[in-house]
């Protein structure tokens, strides 16, 4: 597989895998399109990624489906008022000098608290 090739899944990818359920994660949404769970390593008092079920590398893949797009940003506004205040980041890392690590595109949701100082 290319490293641009969108693809329905890829098996050698951990979010690919958690959307399989072939490795625990604790899910706080779910539907057709995405899956939403708590980060491993969490930078705000609510840290939950937004990830398509669809395998994409990253936010400029998913520019080209703009209607996903559309609904990661709007899963994370509905995460932020269900589980923090209503307020929120949105973070896509793009690319590995921007610190992204998981090359399947996740949008992550930051809120719960103050943010202003914030690491990310
Ligand atoms: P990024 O650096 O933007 O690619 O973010 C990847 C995030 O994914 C990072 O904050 C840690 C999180 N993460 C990586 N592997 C797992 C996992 O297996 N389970 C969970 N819950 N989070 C993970």
């Amino acid at each position: 597989m290319g490293n641009t090739a969108a693809a329905p899944s890829d098996p050698d990818c951990v979010f690919c895998r958690i959307v399989a359920g072939e490795i625990p994660a604790e899910r706080v949404h779910e539907d057709d399109q995405v899956i939403a769970f708590r980060d491993q390593a969490p930078k705000a008092p609510v840290h939950v990624l937004v990830v398509p079920r669809e395998h994409h590398r990253d936010v400029l893949e998913l520019v080209e489906h703009p209607e996903l797009l559309a609904h990661v940003t709007s899963v994370g506004g509905t995460i932020a008022a269900d589980l923090g205040d209503g307020d929120f980041r949105l973070i896509f890392n793009t690319g590995a000098h921007a610190g992204q690590t998981v090359f399947h595109v996740h949008a992550h949701v930051l809120a719960g608290g103050s943010l202003a100082e914030g690491e990310m």
